[in-house]
C-alpha cells in the first residue's frame, strides 16, 4: 500500500540524503537531500496556488532538476502531474489545457507571453513559469514561502499522473496512471534489472514521457543512485559520459547514433553494465553491430504509456534480437484473435495484458476506456505480436495506424485532419517510411483540389504552424488520387510500397 507516492520513494532514498542525485553537464549537482528540500519548497507553491489533491497540474518546461522537483512536489501534495512535450505548439497546448482543466499551468519563462493568454482563454485559473536555473515565478515564490513538508494521504488507486497519448481518432487521450501503477512498475523494474546503489544512470531522454520520467528516474530513486542528467541526447556528450556510467536507457536512435561515432567502442563502455532500449523497435542489425563494437547486448523491453513496462529481455539469460522478452513479474500477457480469444504459440495476434501496471482509464472518456479492455479485464495494446511456447514475445506490427519516429508517436489521423482542413486540399494520407536515423519518418500524400490547388510549400507551412516539429511531415507528395479498396478505405500499404525509397 503506497499512500503517498513521494513517501514511497522517500522511504527508499531517505537514509541517503547526502548521496548525489542529479549531475548536470554544466557542473551543477543536487543531492537527494537537495531534491527533498526543493520539492518541499515547490509543494509550498502548489499549496499557495490552492492546488488540491486530485487536481491536475500541466507542466511544459525544459528538462532540469527543477522540473524533477516540480514532479515530486505534485506527488507530495497529491496533485496529478501532467507533463507536455516542449515541442507542442499553442494549438496543441490549448487542447490539453481545455481537456485536462488543470488548477495550474507551468511553462517556460520565455513561453509565458505566448502561452499565458492561451491558458486564460482555456479557463485555467493560474499560470506560473519555471526555467532551467530555477528562474521564473515558481522559483521566485518558493524562495518566499516556508517549505511544505506534510505529505497528502492518497489511496493506492488514486491518479498520480496523467500522460497524453494520441489516438487513432486523432484526439489525444489522457491516460490516468495511479499511485499503484507507478509504484508497482518501479519496484518490478528495479528488481528485474538489478539496480544497485552504486549504479550511475546516464539520462539523456526527455522527461515528459513514461520512459525518461518514470522508468529511468524511478529506478534511480529507489536506491538513491546517481543520475548523469543531460538536457537532451547528444551522441558525443553521451560518449564522454559513458565511462562514468553503469546503465543507460534509450530509444533505438540513441544506439544507431552512437554507432556512427568513430571513437565509440569497448573502451568507452568499459564501466557499463547495462544498455536498455525501448519505445520503438530495435533492429537486429543495431543489436548485433552494438554487440560487436562494445561487447554489450542491448536489453530490449516493451512498454506503453497506458501500462508502463510490460515485457523485458532478461538481465541474466539470453537476450534475443528482435524480441522484447518475457512478461514482467505480476503481469500476464497473451496474444489473441480479434474477439480476444487467446491464440496458440507461434501465431500472430493482438497483444493484450493484465496487471497492476495497467492504467485506470482515459480521462473523461469512459466509452473509449471500455473499448480498449476485454470483458475479462485484459487491456488491448493495439500491437501485433507472437509468443513462443516459453512466453517470449516478438512484436511484428501494429493494428492501429501509428508511426514511431525516434521514439515519438505520430498518429497519422491527427496530421491528416490538419491537412484535410486546408483550402485547396481534397484529402490526404500520412504514412511512415523507413528512416535510418529515426526508424520511421512521416510523409504526406495529398490530393489537391483541381481549382486553386494547395502547393507542397503551403501544406508544410500550415502543418508547421499547428503541429509540433516531430509530427510535421518531412515531405509532401501531390497525387491525383489515393488508392482505395472495395470498401473505400485508403490502402496505405500500397502507398508505403510506392513511396518507400522516398
Ligand atoms: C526531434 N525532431 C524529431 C524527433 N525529435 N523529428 C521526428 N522524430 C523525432 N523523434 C525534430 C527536431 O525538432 C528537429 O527539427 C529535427 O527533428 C531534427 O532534430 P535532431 O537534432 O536530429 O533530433 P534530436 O533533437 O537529436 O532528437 C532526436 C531524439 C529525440 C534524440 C531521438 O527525439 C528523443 O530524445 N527521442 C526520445 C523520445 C522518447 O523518450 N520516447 C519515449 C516515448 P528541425 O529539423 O526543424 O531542427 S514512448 C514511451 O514512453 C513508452 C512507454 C515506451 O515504451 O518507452
Ligand atoms: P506510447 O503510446 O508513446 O507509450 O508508445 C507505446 C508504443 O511504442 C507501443 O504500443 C509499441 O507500439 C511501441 N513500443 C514500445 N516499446 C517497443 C519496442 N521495444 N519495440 C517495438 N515497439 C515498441
Amino acid at each position: 500500500m503506497h499512500l503517498n507516492l513521494y513517501k514511497f520513494f522517500r522511504d527508499r532514498f531517505g537514509s541517503s540524503l547526502d548521496h548525489t542525485f542529479l549531475v548536470c553537464p554544466e557542473g551543477s549537482r543536487l543531492s537527494y537531500g537537495d531534491i527533498d528540500h526543493l520539492s518541499a519548497c515547490f509543494a509550498a507553491v502548489l499549496i499557495h496556488a490552492k492546488v488540491a489533491a486530485g487536481e491536475r497540474v500541466i507542466v511544459q518546461v525544459d528538462k532540469s532538476p527543477g522540473a524533477v522537483a516540480l514532479y515530486l512536489a505534485c506527488l507530495r501534495v497529491g496533485a496529478v502531474y501532467v507533463p507536455l512535450n516542449i515541442a507542442y505548439t499553442a494549438t496543441e497546448v490549448s487542447y490539453f489545457l481545455r481537456d485536462a482543466a488543470p488548477a495550474l499551468f507551468v511553462c517556460r519563462p520565455e513561453a509565458a507571453a505566448k502561452f499565458y493568454p492561451v491558458a486564460t482563454l482555456a479557463g485555467v485559473p493560474l499560470s506560473h513559469t519555471l526555467g532551467t536555473s530555477l528562474d521564473g515565478s515558481v522559483g521566485k515564490l518558493a524562495r518566499k514561502l516556508t517549505p511544505h513538508e506534510a505529505l497528502t494521504v492518497r489511496a493506492p488507486g488514486d491518479v498520480a499522473a496523467m500522460l497524453y497519448t494520441s489516438g487513432t481518432t486523432g484526439r489525444s487521450k489522457g491516460a490516468m496512471l495511479t499511485l499503484d501503477n507507478l509504484a508497482s512498475n518501479a519496484l518490478t523494474l528495479h528488481r528485474y534489472w538489478g539496480f544497485k546503489p552504486d549504479d550511475v544512470l546516464l539520462h539523456a531522454l526527455p522527461i515528459f514521457h513514461v520512459h525518461g520520467l518514470f522508468v529511468a528516474l524511478h529506478c534511480a530513486m529507489l536506491n538513491a543512485s546517481r543520475v548523469i542528467f543531460m538536457p537532451q541526447f547528444d551522441a558525443s556528450e553521451v560518449s564522454k559520459a559513458l565511462p562514468e556510467s553503469t546503465v543507460m536507457m534509450g530509444v533505438p536512435t540513441f544506439y544507431t547514433r552512437l554507432l556512427l561515432c568513430a571513437d565509440f567502442g569497448r573502451e568507452v563502455c568499459g564501466h557499463m553494465r547495462l544498455f536498455i532500449s525501448g519505445s520503438a523497435p530495435l533492429s537486429e542489425q543495431t543489436f548485433s553491430e552494438f554487440e560487436q563494437r562494445t561487447g554489450h547486448q542491448i536489453l530490449e523491453r516493451y512498454g506503453m504509456t497506458e501500462t508502463g513496462m510490460i515485457t523485458s529481455n532478461p538481465l541474466e539469460g539470453e537476450r534475443i534480437a528482435g524480441t522484447v522478452g518475457y512478461a514482467l513479474p505480476e503481469i500476464k500477457i497473451r496474444v489473441s484473435d480479434e474477439s480476444g480469444e487467446p491464440l496458440p504459440a507461434g501465431q500472430v495476434g493482438g497483444v493484450e495484458l493484465k496487471g497492476p501496471n495497467v492504467f485506470s482509464g482515459y480521462w473523461r472518456m469512459p466509452e473509449k476506456t471500455e473499448e480498449e479492455f476485454r470483458k475479462d479485464g485484459y487491456f488491448i495494446t493495439g500491437d501485433l505480436g507472437t509468443l513462443t511456447e516459453d512466453g517470449r514475445l516478438s512484436l511484428v506490427g501494429r493494428s492501429r495506424d501509428l508511426i514511431i519516429s525516434g521514439g515519438y508517436n505520430i498518429y497519422p489521423k491527427e496530421i491528416e485532419s490538419v491537412i484535410d482542413a486546408l483550402p485547396g486540399v481534397v484529402e490526404s494520407a500520412v504514412i511512415g517510411i523507413p528512416h535510418v536515423d529515426l526508424g520511421e519518418s512521416s510523409i504526406a500524400i495529398v490530393v489537391p483540389s483541381r481549382d486553386d490547388p494547395a502547393s507542397c510549400e503551403s501544406i508544410l507551412e500550415a502543418t508547421a504552424a499547428q503541429l509540433a516539429r516531430f509530427k510535421q511531415p518531412r515531405d509532401v507528395i501531390l497525387v491525383d488520387e489515393l488508392p482505395r479498396n472495395t470498401m473505400g478505405k485508403v490502402q496505405k500499404n500500397i502507398l508505403r510500397e510506392r513511396f518507400d525509397g522516398k
